[in-house]
């Protein structure tokens, strides 16, 4: 008997993505690497990476039927157990390919959700997630897709639970309005509190994710909210109050981070959450500048902003992580003012709070805030 020693737990995942012609090739394989984080955020390891440059989409599976068979192929040969998509598959074209493919096969937009289920600690985390899930799983629940999925555990299992994937359309629309409604009374407390911050001058630090937001958001308030090298530490929004220092009260929020092809569904979702951010005075756009493909993420940043109505706001550009990128040149993109920092280093941040004390000055002769 031969044995597969290649089988284990973990998902072997190949990722693949398709572009448009060859000169935006460059542009997905940075893109797969970033689905690559995202599937080792989700504990998958990845065992291949495929282009293919194709004007546009198969109807049926959204890569070439060529394609289809080498995937075939590469599943065997490299002990893969499931395939990522770079992009969203409709719920047809996953069907199709899992069917083809004898695999399990996924998009980014459930690799993101999976990984928000995951990571949701608070209430309205959980509950968030699980409304953008269920949103996102219900015009595929026709399909072989769910009973797939559920099947093998891993990505694209850690959904809001079997029995409510088993039931039919109804039944998930009556749990997302039944979720809607638990949203809104959070949201009421939500809208109170922030109410009571009204005569306050708030600063919402924003950006894609891991650029170093909760670090700097740290180093500002003194607060000890948790930073790690991966992708969507932080889901949760942490205000916190200062006083010392600046004319008036200051509140500062940190929240969840941004990144490229963000599920509508989330975006909708967490719009209270984000609401911290629409409702600011001032935001502090964080921005990663090791990274070869900063402009294309500040572009995604402002993408996000626009859909939650933010994008009209006041805000700095901050570039972080200065001290792995010493001789960067900065470039303010219109903004107001761009700054350089470390925030691990503490480095550059005295002229970011002047700013911002500038700036509140300013909120307080224009409010007659006390
Ligand atoms: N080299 C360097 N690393 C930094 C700096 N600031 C933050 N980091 C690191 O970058 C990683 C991400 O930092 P976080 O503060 O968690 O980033 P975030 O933007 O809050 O990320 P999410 O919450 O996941 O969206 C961590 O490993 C930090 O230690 C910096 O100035 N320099
Ligand atoms: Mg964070």
């Amino acid at each position: 008997m031969v044995i597969d020693y290649r089988r284990t737990e973990t998902e072997r995942a190949i990722l693949v993505g398709l572009a448009r012609d060859y000169r935006r090739r460059g542009e997905v394989e940075t893109s797969l690497q970033e689905l690559a984080q995202l599937a080792y955020s989700a504990d998958a390891e990845v065992v291949g990476r495929r282009v293919q440059v194709k004007p546009k989409p198969n109807p049926a599976f959204y890569i070439g039927s060529g394609m289809v068979r080498e995937l075939k192929e590469q599943l065997q040969l490299l002990g893969g157990n499931c395939i990522i998509f770079d992009d969203s598959l409709s719920p047809a074209q996953q069907r199709n390919l899992e069917r083809e493919l004898e695999t399990k096969v996924i998009d980014r937009p459930i690799l993101i959700l999976d990984i928000f289920a995951t990571r949701a600690r608070t209430a309205a985390a959980r509950l968030q997630v699980e409304l953008a899930q269920l949103e996102y799983t219900l015009p595929r629940l026709t399909g072989a897709w769910v009973h797939f999925s559920r099947q093998y555990g891993g990505i694209g299992a850690k959904g809001p639970g079997e029995t409510q994937l088993e039931i039919d359309r109804r039944q998930v629309r009556t749990k997302i309005a039944h979720l809607k409604q638990r949203l809104q009374k959070l949201d009421i407390q939500r809208s109170v509190q922030r109410k009571r911050r009204q005569d306050l001058f708030k600063v919402a630090l924003v950006g894609y994710t891991n650029a170093g937001k909760s670090t700097l958001f740290n180093l500002l308030t003194k607060a000890s909210v948790r930073t790690e090298d991966m992708l969507f530490t932080t889901l949760d929004s942490t205000t916190r109050v200062m006083s010392s220092g600046y004319p008036c009260r200051v509140v500062f929020s940190d929240t969840v981070g941004f990144i490229n092809k963000l599920p509508h569904e989330l975006v909708e979702s967490f719009k209270s959450t984000l609401e911290e951010v629409r409702m600011a005075d001032l935001l502090l756009l964080v921005v990663d500048c090791s990274e070869s493909n900063y402009e294309e993420k500040i572009e995604h940043t402002r993408e996000v902003l626009a859909e939650i109505s933010a994008d009209t706001l006041p805000y700095l550009l901050i570039y972080n992580k200065i001290d792995v990128c010493p001789d960067f040149a900065p470039n303010s993109y219109g903004a107001p003012r761009a700054f350089v920092v470390s925030a691990r280093q503490a480095k550059g941040i005295a002229a970011v709070q002047a700013e911002i004390l500038a700036n509140s000055y300013q909120y307080l002769k224009q409010y007659n805030v006390f």
